[in-house]
């Protein structure tokens, strides 16, 4: 298991007070905090080797280059693929699925095809869709969730058929923490000849991914959310895929020969970098891909299931119907961690979400509050809001102890 109060000691901003009480990070899943290593490979970069990269022959940009190609290997290792020519650099998850959309989809898509999402995407996972869904004439299906907030696969193999060219679906939803079974919906897919992305924003960060063993032709990943720097992330690609897609932008580092009426294209992955990437917040997520494969994978989910295993059950004391500490919180999706983990949705009968959030952050502790870039989620939970709690590496049980506490004066104050 991981040794946290040693982690602990690698995070700064933990040491930080807030409302002058320790801060207690529950807001994982928007992003998580950066260890010393990380910020300390920002700071080199910048003091001791910044340059451009691909293009000088200069000592620093030689440097610059090894080091932002060395963090690509390391991703590709780190997740399974067959080579760095299958990684591309993106600023996040998001621009990750908009690129597959707009280059993959505008390329070979065509009108009546279907593309099949779920009900619990992560707007990123939709909206680039509905954008190529419209310019294409394509329809979007959707795999509906059931009450314990599962995928229902029975209904997925019966919306599944020769119209269906793509399936793109989250691996673990980031409202109710479910861990979708991913391996099977692409083995599904595969099938009837469709290809298969996963949305892995909240899995690569937080479970041992082998994208062989996932059946997925695309993953994408923002590196925020795995210890790294905000602004940067990657789409993985299977090779023959990414090299019959056009370009996603035009401009420098893109090409390899150019004229004034044509050009032809560089090699991957440099096909999809137009431009000056962004260098330094690679170097970043490389170092931050170390740390998270000096801890071990397997050790973050252990450790993550142990968290959330905890707060379901501390949380569950104040659980409907009717319970000692009194009714009134609700939690959404999975009550159990047999397939779901690091993530907790609830509600409390009479708090508004955002109070709830409010009244925890005077004590110290961050929760997140609203709709977690998920609405047609809610909708379905007919609920227009909730509160959520996200768990990493530095967390503890005595930290959820601590957001019990902090609840409990919620309904104190709403005199619930
Ligand atoms: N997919 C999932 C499942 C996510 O949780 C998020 C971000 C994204 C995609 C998009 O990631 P981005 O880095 O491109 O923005 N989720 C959240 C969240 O739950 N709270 O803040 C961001």
């Amino acid at each position: 298991m991981l040794n946290v109060s040693k982690i602990r000691e690698d995070f700064p901003i933990l040491k930080r007070l807030i409302n002058g009480k320790p801060l207690v990070y529950l807001d994982n899943a928007a992003t998580t905090q950066k260890p010393q290593a990380v910020i300390d490979a920002l700071v080199d970069y910048y003091s001791n080797h910044n340059a451009n990269i691909h293009r000088g022959i200069h000592t620093l940009a030689e440097e610059a280059t090894a080091m932002y190609e060395k963090a690509r290997e390391r991703v590709a290792k780190f997740i399974g693929a067959k080579g760095a020519q299958e990684i591309i650099f993106v600023r996040n998850a998001t621009e990750a699925i908009n690129l597959v959309a707009y280059s993959w989809g505008r390329a070979f898509l065509k009108k009546g095809d279907e593309i099949i999402l779920s009900e619990s995407e992560h707007h990123s996972n939709l909206i680039p869709w509905q954008l190529v869904a419209k310019e294409k004439g394509v329809n979007l299906r959707f795999i509906p969730i059931n009450a314990e907030g599962y995928l229902d696969l029975k209904e997925y193999k019966r919306l599944l058929s020769t119209k269906t060219k793509l399936v793109s679906i989250v691996h673990i939803s980031n409202v109710l923490g479910t861990i979708n079974p991913v391996a099977k919906i692409g083995k599904m897919a595969h099938e009837v000849g469709a290809l298969f992305l996963i949305d892995g924003a909240q899995s690569v960060p937080r479970m041992p991914i082998k994208v062989e063993d996932l059946e997925c032709d695309f993953l994408a990943v923002s590196a925020h959310k795995m210890l790294g720097p905000t602004g940067i992330g990657f789409l993985y690609g299977k090779k023959h895929l990414l090299e019959e897609m056009p370009p996603f932008m035009g401009g420098g580092d893109m090409i390899r020969e150019v004229y004034l009426d044509h050009s032809l294209w560089n090699g991957l992955p440099y096909k999809f970098e137009a431009g000056t990437p962004n260098i330094a917040d690679t170097i970043g997520l490389g170092a931050a891909v170390d740390y998270l494969e000096k801890l071990g994978m397997e050790n973050i989910f252990k450790h993550e299931k142990m968290l959330t295993e905890y707060a379901l059950s501390r949380l569950s004391e104040l659980s409907y119907p009717s319970t000692p500490l009194g009714a009134g919180l609700r939690i959404y999706g999975p009550k159990t961690t047999e397939n779901k983990t690091g993530v907790i949705s609830f509600s409390i009968k009479g708090i508004h979400p955002h109070d709830v959030a409010q009244i925890l952050d005077k004590e110290g502790i961050a929760i997140r509050s609203g709709f977690h870039c998920a609405m047609p989620l809610h909708q379905k939970l007919k609920i227009p809001a909730t509160c959520r709690a996200s768990f990493y590496i530095y967390n503890t049980k005595d930290e959820i102890d601590k957001l019990m506490e902090g609840i409990l004066k919620a309904k104190k104050i709403f005199k619930i």
